[in-house]
């Protein structure tokens, strides 16, 4: 059940109260795809990240280790020993990007595993049959995310299968937490909505996966290739048409700024690979803008990352041991860097919440923003 606790402008500051405790929204989830986060970051180590909420995907864990295997141990949190909230995406995005040779028919999706080659059959029944086994705190429904660049048939049509897709998910989902030997018997199901950047069509979607009555709504189908200003725009027309009495999700997004603008819009959830990826790539966020360490100019510089940071790497340790560690391609290097920069988001989510409580959201993006833009390197 969400709770919305305030309003700040379009800013929205809410509370979703799950079976693996409650969500402070806006919130950023933390990727672990395939049951880890890359870096390796332990849940151990979430723990001291503020981490709300894990994200792991459906695809990637039905091909491996396989969601059965899941389930006969106890679920994905028994598994992962993590016992906040799960998100797991439904594996109609990751097929779109990952797999090989995929036909996309009314039942559903055919395609090729990206581990082993073998052929797979993924519609909406197996993705809800999939997140049940896992046991997520909340499992998204099975979508097509059309491409940013196609043309307008072909985007009704998909959205029109997405949306018969919700239908047979909702249904799929209530028949499966009704089962006696189902893990997590209130599994939450966030519906999608598609679109492309078609105005009316996002937003005639919006209504009517609205009267469907699902636990929450996701925006899928942007940061694919659109820009900033467009997905601002879906935004901007899209969100008022979902229910501002439950929660919004603006699903594998973003940059800081776009986490920013996205709040300002009224979306409570975020999700992406940016924090994890960049750190494995020694790119370190700060507030005074992104930092690559393995830049020269670190060679001697004993300051932490992020001067103030309570992080486990800028507790600790200087910038020129991290950079000495990512040259030197010590494990510890990348681990480092992922730690802080999900710390930043984390912090950044904290102060946004913060920021909605006191009512002064639109001054703390505007210096946050500007703090950011400071420095680039
Ligand atoms: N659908 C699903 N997962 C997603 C997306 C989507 O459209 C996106 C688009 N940014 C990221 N993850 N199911
Ligand atoms: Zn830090």
């Amino acid at each position: 059940m969400y709770e919305l606790l305030k309003k700040d402008g379009r800013a929205k500051r809410g509370v979703l109260h799950t079976v693996h405790g409650d969500i402070q929204t806006p919130v950023f989830m933390n990727v672990g795809t395939a049951a880890a986060i890359k870096g390796a970051v332990s849940t151990e180590d979430l723990e001291q990240l503020k981490t709300q909420v894990e994200l792991s995907n459906t695809y990637h864990l039905h091909v491996r280790p396989g969601d059965e295997i899941v389930k006969k141990l106890g679920g994905l949190h028994k598994f992962m020993v993590w016992n906040k909230p799960i998100l797991t995406d439904s594996g109609g995005f990751q097929v779109f990007s990952l797999a090989d040779l995929r036909k996309i028919k009314e039942e559903g999706v055919y395609f090729h595993s990206h581990v082993d080659g073998r052929k797979i059959f993924m519609g909406p029944e197996q993705s809800m049959q999939i997140q049940s086994n896992l046991a997520s705190t909340i499992a998204m429904a099975f979508d097509e995310c059309p491409p940013a660049l196609a043309d307008r048939n072909y985007v009704e049509n998909s959205v029109a299968r997405t949306t018969r897709w919700l239908a047979r998910c909702k249904t799929e989902m209530q028949r499966l937490n009704g089962l006696e030997d189902t893990i997590n018997k209130n599994q939450m199901l966030f519906g999608i909505n598609q679109g492309a950047v078609l105005e009316d069509i996002r937003i005639d979607h919006a209504k009517r996966i609205t009267e469907m009555d699902l636990d929450g709504y996701a925006v899928g189908g942007l940061a694919v290739g659109e820009t900033h200003e467009q997905m601002y725009h879906i935004l901007d027309v899209t969100v008022p048409h979902l229910p501002e009495n439950k929660p919004t999700y603006l699903m594998g997004v973003g940059t800081p700024a776009n986490i920013l603008e996205g709040v300002a819009r009224g979306v409570d959830f975020f999700d992406c690979v940016y924090p994890t990826r960049n750190g494995r790539h020694g790119h370190v966020y700060t507030n005074q803008g992104k930092l690559n360490l393995f830049n020269q100019r670190f060679e001697l510089d004993d300051r932490p990352i992020e001067e103030g940071c309570g992080c486990p790497a800028c507790r600790r340790y200087s910038r020129a041991y991290i950079r000495h560690l990512l040259k030197a391609k010590e494990m510890l290097g990348m681990r480092l860097c992922v730690m802080h920069n999900l710390y930043f988001y984390n912090t950044m989510m904290e102060e946004i919440r913060d920021a909605i409580d006191a009512g002064r959201y639109a001054s703390y993006m505007d210096e946050k923003l500007y703090g950011m833009s400071q420095m680039d390197g």
